[in-house]
């Protein structure tokens, strides 16, 4: 019987066109008949003339092989014989084989199995690649316990599609205009097969791609010309011994100090060392492609693994502060140790050579245990070395995230710091993610801790791509690292790896696992670690020899032996709080002298004309128009400063000084009490024009930066946080909208702000505008719980400080009070004195972090002005020695300034008071005309307390009663914190001292402030009242 190829072959009358010339090369007939079996020719390269029996007996003779057997024919004859089966017809055969004749194709049967392909087959084929595209990953082997099981994705199934068995030898075409990897055009025409092994290997092997959902072709197709490579990439044998020698460090770090310290808690990184050879392939590669600098922002696991093995701190360091050894004092005359922290979460920074030669300079933060709250600041760092090092398109500073799988889903940081990863004055160019999920955190299973399959889908809603590895692949592990590198240099945004492994021991090394993980920790105890499942690989492939695997491994341990035994006589060095741009700056231990903050008056006029200026063809709004030319007036009459153009002039000064100045917060740009207008709307064209940015000629750009910020409180804070411990030059300040909406951010300020200079060395400038006051406007947007900013000051109450006269005005008392003290705490009344604040903050050789209650209605208030002379440096008062700021304001009866002033004896009633309800009660007082019975002070510092200068007012009224007034309640407020220090400074005048200080203000209540309008009025009216009342 005439096999069916050939009959319809035959059946057209010739043989067709260029079939007819079918001949095979080797096989002949004799050949066919010989007892070997020859291997049937490939398709493709049977060019011969065919025009004989001959043929006609080969093709039959394949022809019935193909029936019994389709696998004992090759691959193209299957497809040929398949082809003709699905109806292809002789035509197309016949042109296909003129088309491979003319060298147009590369097989006869591409343009065959083109032309036979159907449009159907074209579009599920299409689908189908689109489906692993898309969700590949789902079916990835990502899990190296493999207890995972995951459903299995019918997407991913070519049946699902219609293809069955019988396809897989088709050759089939895939091209797709503007489409890299496999579905790129001009790719080599392939079987269903191969087609199919292709995708599994890539999308459905160690590594789970998600990047489907970046809205942008371009990335998309980058990524795919890098994952959907025709063939499988890899790593040569040099490359591949680097893998094993660092993930060798990386094991064995860990086990060593398992060994070593059997008791402590490290938080090992067992069952996912990995992260580390992948860590240094990806710096090594970030640095070939213009890295300079790595900030680094990581929890708890792993740390002391990154620290040894990718910073590269001496080994005898870390072994030496794993003991436990604390900092000898006196090491190179520095006593100034902090308060410390445990040794999991210390910062430090290092440069480290790389492969390729180059140096990497890089810095791990330190921070607290709240997960993720470094995150921001770890962007705020970067984003300032990105300004001093005029790296604009922020290639050469790199931020990298680690994260636990618990933390990176569960908190909500972890998408406030991707929300503000592309906005212009926030973007640091892209972090890399790099989550270390061991697939639990703590004792909860990622089944009760997170809604969405993976704990990284959050990073989708920004279009960042991510990565998903098996922490056993290392190979794997180091290509991806190595692909988020070389996107994040391209793209400069975000890219989140997520490094699948286990966790071999408990939370902790002491925690026992088993409680609660049981079928986990058994699976755990049979698994091999990924060191011992790389070398076995190695040697599997033959790629390594064992000599060289066990060399390896011997080296490593005596190098750690030898760091080990060597720690014992490691000295301490001193902090290593000073980075280069810090040089000169003091630590507590060292005095520091006062300088004044006053401005030449020219200087002052200068910049005065300087922020009130618009351009030509500016438009303003005619509000703003008019705002500014008050402001220019007040320039030129010297009088009436009001508090925004206070601030201006602060800005503006330290500008004009070579310092940099940036204030973001939400809607800080206008202020949102309408009271800044740093950035002004032209009304026709649209455009902003930002005065403060052209204070002097040569001004560089973003010198001065305003920028209204996403709204987010604890994420801007940390990044402003972070953004001012790189450069001491500069005045960084976050404004809240409300000061009540700080608590959004409380971490920063509990762990960060008030304590990080006690624990981790590190001094930050950082000032925080708080609107504080009560205006009537309800139980929010009153208070902004400065109570809990002073209980956070660590000031002790009952301590004065050290009070030398002769010292007076060069240091003494005052330097050593405020550097001891954590953080400053002021509520201004006075333009001027706004003014002076913001300028010590510069004008030191310390940082301290100041939080200021900021106001509300004394932006406007008729009172609150000062008049130019007050931000000079000569005083109006020759008893003033220098212009700066007032930490207390004396009654407006007095003027004396001296340490021993003369008394005023008639004043029947002493009124301490602190912020805007100053002005209410000086108008009270003036209506009820009780100016020579009754003064008013106002602390404009609360912390550190001024108690030099309560005591001096405490002997200048040695008749008056003393009350305390405040809007607050009493639990809330300032009362409680002055109480203590106004007691203690009585006493030292040789007071009487009160049980308790008069009080006039709200009672105790457990909401803020009262929602309602006239009770509010009624309150206010009763606690001003009652302070002027001597009766009371
Ligand atoms: C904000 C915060 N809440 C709670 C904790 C207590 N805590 C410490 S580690 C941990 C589990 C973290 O799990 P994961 O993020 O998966 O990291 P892993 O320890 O597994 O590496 C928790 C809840 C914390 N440190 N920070
Ligand atoms: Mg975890």
């Amino acid at each position: 019987m005439l096999s069916t190829a050939v009959r319809r072959l035959g059946r057209r009358g010739r043989l067709p066109g260029a079939l007819a010339l079918l001949r095979p090369l080797h096989a002949s007939s004799q050949a066919l008949a010989s007892a070997a079996e020859p291997e049937p020719v490939p398709l493709s390269k049977l060019k011969d003339q065919f025009l004989n029996a001959t043929s006609s007996t080969y093709l039959e003779e394949l022809e019935e092989r193909y029936r019994s057997n389709p696998k004992s024919v090759d691959k193209s004859w299957a497809s040929f014989f398949h082809s003709m089966d699905m109806g292809v017809s002789a035509e197309t055969v016949a042109e296909a084989y003129d088309k491979f004749e003319r060298g147009e194709v590369s097989s006869p049967l591409t343009a065959a199995a083109i032309s036979n392909q159907t449009i159907q087959e074209s579009m599920r084929l299409l689908l189908m690649v689109r489906a692993f595209q898309v969700m590949g990953h789902y079916a990835s082997t990502l899990d190296p316990l493999g207890i995972d099981k995951r459903p299995a994705v019918k997407e991913l199934d070519p049946a699902y599609y219609g293809f069955t068995e019988q396809d897989l030898d088709r050759e089939f075409y895939l091209g797709t205009w503007n489409m890299e990897g496999f579905m790129a055009e001009g790719r080599q025409v392939r079987t269903l097969r191969e087609i199919l092994a292709r995708l599994r290997e890539t999308y459905c092997g160690s590594i789970g791609y998600e990047y489907m959902h970046i809205p942008d072709s371009e990335r998309c197709n980058w990524l795919r010309a890098r994952i959907e490579t025709a063939e499988k990439v890899e790593y040569s044998q040099e490359e591949k011994l680097r893998i094993l020698d660092r993930l060798s460090w990386s094991e064995m770090f860990e086990s060593f100090l398992a060994n070593k310290y059997t008791a402590a808690k490290r938080f090992g990184l067992e069952g996912c060392e990995s992260l580390i050879p992948g860590m240094k392939a990806l710096i090594d590669l970030a640095a070939d492609m213009g890295v300079e600098s790595v900030v680094i922002g990581m929890p708890h696991r792993g740390r002391l693994n990154v620290l040894a093995n990718v910073m590269r701190k001496p080994m005898e360091q870390v072994f030496s502060e794993f003991a436990g050894r604390k900092p000898v004092k006196g090491v190179e005359g520095d006593t100034y140790m902090g308060s410390g922290d445990v040794k999991y979460h210390l910062g430090t920074s290092y440069d480290r050579p790389t492969i390729s030669g180059k140096r990497v300079h890089m810095s791990l933060l330190a921070n607290p245990s709240h997960l993720e709250a470094v995150n921001t600041v770890c962007m705020g760092k970067v984003r300032a070395k990105q300004y001093y090092s005029d790296d604009h398109n922020r290639t050469r500073n790199m931020p990298i995230l680690l994260h636990g799988d618990g933390a990176f889903a569960g908190q909500g940081i972890v998408y406030e710091a991707l929300d503000m990863s592309q906005l212009p004055d926030y973007t640091v160019g892209g972090t890399i993610h790099l989550v270390v999920n061991n697939q639990v955190a703590f004792t909860t299973d990622p089944k009760k801790s997170r809604s969405s399959p993976y704990c990284t889908d959050v990073a989708k809603a920004l279009n960042c791509p991510v990565f998903h590895v098996n922490a056993d692949d290392a190979e794997a592990v180091v290509r991806v690292f190595e692909l988020a590198a070389e996107w994040r240099q391209t793209f400069h945004g975000d890219v989140v790896i997520d490094l699948i492994g286990y966790r071999r021991y408990g939370h902790n090394e002491i925690d026992e696992p088993m409680f609660t993980q049981p079928i986990m920790y058994q699976a755990i105890k049979r698994h091999k670690n990924a060191l011992q499942v790389y070398q076995d690989k190695l040697l599997k492939e033959g790629s390594v020899p064992k000599e060289q695997v066990r060399g390896i491994s011997d080296k490593v341990q005596k190098l750690l032996h030898d760091a080990f035994n060597h720690a014992k006589d490691y000295k301490p060095k001193k902090g290593d709080w000073l980075s280069s741009y810090w040089a000169g700056f003091m630590s507590p231990h060292q005095h520091s002298r006062i300088r004044n903050t006053g401005v030449p008056m020219d200087l002052l006029k200068e910049v005065g004309y300087a922020v009130t200026k618009l351009p030509e063809e500016f438009t303003p709004h005619r509000q703003i128009a008019k705002v500014y030319e008050a402001r220019r007036n007040m320039i030129e009459t010297g009088e009436g400063i009001d508090w925004g153009m206070a601030e201006a002039l602060a800005f503006g000064t330290l500008l004009a000084e070579g310092n940099h100045v940036r204030l973001s917060g939400q809607d800080v740009e206008r202020g949102t009490f309408s009271h800044r207008h740093a950035v002004v709307h032209d009304q026709k064209k649209g455009e902003a024009y930002t005065p403060l940015e052209h204070v002097f000629h040569g001004q560089r750009p973003k010198q001065f930066t305003v920028s209204n910020s996403s709204l987010s409180e604890y994420g801007v804070l940390g990044f402003e946080l972070g953004y001012s411990i790189e450069n001491p030059n500069a005045l960084v300040i976050w404004e809240a909208q409300f000061g009540d909406f700080a608590n959004g951010a409380q971490i920063i300020f509990d762990q960060f702000l008030s304590s990080g200079e006690a624990k981790w060395l590190r001094q930050s400038g950082l000032t925080v505008l708080l609107p504080h006051g009560y205006d009537g406007q309800g139980p929010e947007h009153s208070s902004a719980r400065l109570e809990r900013f002073l209980q956070m000051a660590d000031e002790d109450p009952y301590k004065l400080p050290t009070i030398d006269e002769s010292k007076w005005f060069i240091g003494g008392h005052l330097g050593s009070q405020i550097q001891s003290v954590n953080w400053q705490i002021v509520n201004c009344t006075t333009p001027a004195n706004y003014f002076h604040v913001l300028r010590r903050q510069l004008h030191r050789q310390f940082r301290k972090p100041l939080v200021m209650m900021a106001p509300k209605n004394l932006l406007r208030h008729p009172a609150a002005k000062s008049p130019l002379a007050d931000f000079a440096e000569q005083a109006r008062d020759k008893d003033i020695q220098g212009v700066r700021f007032k930490r207390l304001i004396m009654d407006e009866s007095s003027t004396d300034r001296s340490f021993d002033p003369p008394t005023q004896e008639d004043f029947k009633r002493v009124v301490l008071c602190s912020g805007k309800v100053y002005y209410e009660l000086a108008a009270e007082r003036a209506k009820q005309g009780k100016q020579g019975e009754v003064a008013i002070l106002r602390l404009e510092q609360l912390a550190p307390f001024p108690f030099d200068l309560v005591m001096r007012e405490m002997r200048r009224f040695p008749n008056a009663e003393v009350v305390w007034a405040q809007e607050e309640p009493m639990n809330m407020g300032a009362y409680l914190h002055v109480q203590p220090r106004l007691q203690r400074s009585m006493e030292a005048t040789g007071r009487e001292v009160p049980l308790r200080i008069k009080y006039s203000g709200r009672p105790s209540m457990a909401s803020t402030a009262t929602g309602f309008g006239e009770v509010h009025a009624q309150e206010q009216a009763d606690l001003i009242n009652n302070a002027l009342d001597v009766t009371f």
